[in-house]
C-alpha cells in the first residue's frame, strides 16, 4: 500500500490514512480479541485457505427436513395466531434491510422508492410505515412501534432524502433509527492483500459485505438495551420488496409466543432449483442440529454429499426443504445474549472467481461477505429455532428481476420476480383473500407486457388501515353481504369500510380519514375504469419505476370518495355518501 509513499503529498497520505483508520474502527471485535482490520485480513487468509483447498464448509453434516409449522390460510388455528401476535406486535421492533442496489433489477434508485402497485402508487417504504401507525392506531396509539432500517452506502443518502421529503410517511423520525452500514476492503489473493483503486493509489477498493451486517451495527448502535428496557419482546426482520410478508408476520409472532422460538423463519414451499434459501436441519455427530438457511448456491451439492438426490423435487412436485423469505422473528432477549457473547461479529463466507483450477489467482478482488439467515449460528444451544410456512400467494412477493431475466425465470417456470410480477401477486392474493371473506371476485385471463404474461385485474389494493390481519379483513366482508367484483375492476379501499352490498364493475376508490367509518350498502357501480396500457421497452417519456414494469395506468373514470370528518358514513347507489 505504500509503495512510492516518499514522494506523495501530505493530503493523499491523510486521505488513505483516514481510510484505513475508518475501515479499521468499523470491524467488529472477534471471539479471539482480534479487532478491526487485524481481525478482517485473518479471517479473510482462513477463508481463503479453506477455500483453495475445496474444503467443504458443511463437511460431515447430514441434511434432514426440519420441524415446523405449516399454516392453513384463513383456518381457526391460523386466526388463533393472528390474534395472538396481534396481542404482542406492539412489543416488537422492525428492522428494514435496505443497503441493497437492485442490480439486478436494473433500476438506478433504491427499492424501497418503487411502488409495491401502481393503483394506490404508495412506495415499498411508505406502505411499511403505514402498516406500523396501523398498528398503533388499532392497538395502543401511545405506543410506538420502532423502525430500524439499515441503509449502505450505496442507499444512505437517497433513502434519508426519501423520508425527509415525505416527512417520514407520517412516522415521527425520532421513531425511525437508521444504521448505515460500511463496504470492506477488497482482497487481491489469497494472502488477502489489500488492493487500491485504480484511478486513485490513495484510496482502497472497497466491497458490500453483505446483510448480515444488521446483526453487527444493531449491537454496536447500543438500540438492543434500548429496547429490552422498553419492554420489546420481539425483532422482525424484513426485505426491502417483499411487501406481502406483512400479511404473514401477525401470525408467524403468534407461532414465535405460542412455541417460545428464538428464531422464527417465514418460509413458502420451494421449486426445486429455485434461487431462493432452504431452512434445514443440519445433523453431525456430538452437535446440537442447527436448523438454518442454506443458501440456494450451495444447496444442491450439500444434499448430495448428504446421500440425497441433489436439489429436486419429491413426490409433491416441490423441494422438502422450505424456502427462507429472508423474513424471520427473533426473541430480543436470546437475540442480545447471542450478540454480547460475539461483540456482533457474524459468521463470514468468501466466494473469489479464480482464474484457473489451481485456485491460487482471482478474476477481479474478492472479500468477505457475511448473511442476515446465519444467526442461528450465534444462538445459544438451548434456543429453540423453526420455521412458518405459509403458501406463496399469500406472502411471496419480492421484486429481484429486470423484466429480461424475469423471461428466463418465468420460462423455467419459477416465480418472475419483476416488478410486474410482483404487483401482479399483490392484487392477486387481495382478490383471494376477499374471496375467502365471502366475495365473488371474477378472475381474467393474463395479457403479455413486455413478453410476461400478467393477469394485473381485477386490481385490488387494501392498505393496512383497512385490514392488517387475515381475521380483521373477513370481518370487513360480514356475513350475509353481497360483493361482486368483475374482472375488469379495482378497488382501493383504506380505512375502516365495510363491504354489505357492492356490485362493481370499474373502479372504486374509498379512503376513510381516522375515526370515520363507511359502510358501502346497496351500491352498484359501471364505469370505464382504469386500465393497465402496455410500454414498449424503449419508453422514454415515463419515470424509470413506470418503466421497468412494462406496463402504465391509464384512469378513465373512476368514483373516488375520500372522507376526512370524522362520523359514520353510507355509501348507496352509484357511489352517493350519506352521513348517518
Ligand atoms: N441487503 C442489504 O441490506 N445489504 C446488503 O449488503 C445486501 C442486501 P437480495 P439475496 O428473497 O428469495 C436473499 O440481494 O441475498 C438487503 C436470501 O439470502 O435481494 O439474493 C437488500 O436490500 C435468500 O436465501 O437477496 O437472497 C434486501 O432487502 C432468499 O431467501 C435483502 O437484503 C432470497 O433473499 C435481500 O437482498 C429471497
Amino acid at each position: 500500500l505504500f509503495e512510492g509513499w516518499e514522494a506523495a503529498a501530505t493530503s493523499d497520505k491523510r486521505r488513505l490514512l483516514t481510510q484505513l483508520l475508518e475501515l479499521d474502527a468499523r470491524y467488529p471485535v472477534d471471539v479471539q480479541g482480534r479487532v478491526g482490520l487485524e481481525a478482517y485480513i485473518a479471517h479473510a487468509r482462513e477463508l481463503l485457505t479453506g477455500s483453495a483447498d475445496n474444503t467443504n464448509p458443511f463437511d460431515g453434516y447430514v441434511v434432514e427436513i426440519p420441524e415446523g409449522e405449516r399454516m392453513q390460510i384463513g383456518s381457526d388455528a391460523f386466526r388463533s395466531d393472528e390474534r395472538l401476535g396481534m396481542r404482542v406486535i406492539q412489543d416488537a421492533v422492525f428492522v428494514l434491510v435496505a443497503g441493497g442496489l437492485g442490480e439486478r433489477l436494473g433500476f438506478n434508485g433504491i427499492k424501497v422508492e418503487l411502488p409495491s402497485e401502481t393503483c394506490l402508487g404508495e412506495s415499498f417504504l411508505a406502505s411499511y410505515i403505514s402498516a406500523l401507525l396501523a398498528i398503533q392506531e388499532m392497538g395502543d396509539p401511545s405506543r410506538p412501534v420502532p423502525l430500524v432500517i439499515m441503509t449502505s452506502e450505496d442507499t444512505d443518502t437517497r433513502t434519508r432524502a426519501l423520508l425527509e421529503s415525505n416527512g417520514g410517511f407520517g412516522m415521527p423520525m425520532e421513531q425511525i433509527h437508521i444504521i448505515t452500514q460500511a463496504n470492506v476492503p477488497a482482497v487481491a489473493d489469497n494472502q488477502a492483500r489489500l488492493v487500491l483503486s485504480a484511478s486513485d493509489p490513495f484510496k482502497l477498493q472497497t466491497k458490500p459485505h453483505g446483510h448480515g451486517d444488521v446483526h453487527t451495527l444493531l449491537f454496536q448502535s447500543g438500540l438492543l438495551p434500548r429496547f429490552e428496557r422498553e419492554g420489546r419482546k420481539y425483532m422482525v426482520f424484513f426485505q426491502d420488496t417483499n411487501v406481502l410478508a406483512f400479511r404473514a408476520i401477525p401470525a408467524a409472532l403468534g407461532v414465535s409466543e405460542r412455541n417460545g422460538l428464538a428464531m422464527n423463519s417465514l418460509t413458502v414451499p420451494r421449486y426445486a432449483g429455485e434461487p431462493a434459501g432452504a431452512i434445514c436441519r443440519l445433523v453431525r455427530p456430538a452437535e446440537v442440529p442447527l436448523v438454518i438457511n442454506v443458501e440456494y448456491n450451495q444447496l444442491d451439492a450439500l444434499l448430495r454429499t448428504s446421500g440425497q438426490d441433489g436439489d429436486a423435487a419429491d413426490d409433491s412436485g416441490k423441494s422438502p426443504y422450505p424456502a427462507n423469505c429472508n423474513t424471520f422473528i427473533l426473541s430480543l432477549g436470546p437475540y442480545a445474549r447471542a450478540l454480547e457473547a460475539t461483540s456482533g461479529t457474524m459468521p463470514e463466507f468468501v466466494n473469489p472467481k479464480y482464474t484457473d483450477a489451481s485456485r491460487t489467482s482471482f478474476k477481479k478482488p474478492t472479500r468477505l461477505e457475511c448473511m442476515m439467515q446465519d444467526i442461528p449460528r450465534l444462538l445459544a444451544a438451548g434456543d429453540r429455532v423453526g420455521f412458518t410456512d405459509f403458501d406463496r400467494w399469500f406472502s411471496f412477493s419480492p421484486i429481484k428481476n429486470s423484466i429480461d431475466q424475469a423471461l428466463k425465470a418465468h420460462a423455467d417456470g419459477v416465480y418472475a420476480a419483476s416488478p410486474g410480477a410482483a404487483e401482479e401477486k399483490v392484487y392477486r392474493a387481495n382478490a383471494a383473500l376477499l374471496r375467502l371473506a365471502g366475495a365473488t371476485v371474477e378472475s381474467a385471463p393474463p395479457r403479455e407486457y413486455l413478453g410476461l404474461p400478467l393477469a394485473l385485474q381485477p386490481a385490488i389494493a387494501m392498505t393496512p388501515r383497512f385490514a392488517l390481519t387475515v381475521d380483521a379483513l373477513i370481518a370487513r366482508v360480514p356475513t350475509g353481504a353481497s360483493v361482486t367484483i368483475s374482472s375488469r375492476s379495482t378497488l382501493l379501499l383504506d380505512g375502516d369500510v365495510t363491504l354489505h352490498e357492492l356490485q362493481l364493475d370499474g373502479t372504486l376508490v374509498v379512503r376513510a380519514a381516522r375515526g370515520v367509518q363507511v359502510h358501502i350498502i346497496g351500491c352498484a357501480i359501471h364505469n370505464a375504469g382504469w386500465v393497465f396500457v402496455p410500454l414498449k421497452a424503449d419508453s422514454v417519456d415515463v419515470p424509470p419505476p413506470i418503466a421497468i414494469r412494462g406496463y402504465r395506468v391509464s384512469k378513465l373514470e373512476a368514483v373516488e370518495i375520500e372522507i376526512t370528518e370524522p362520523g359514520n358514513y353510507q355509501l348507496v347507489g352509484n357511489g352517493v355518501v350519506r352521513k348517518v
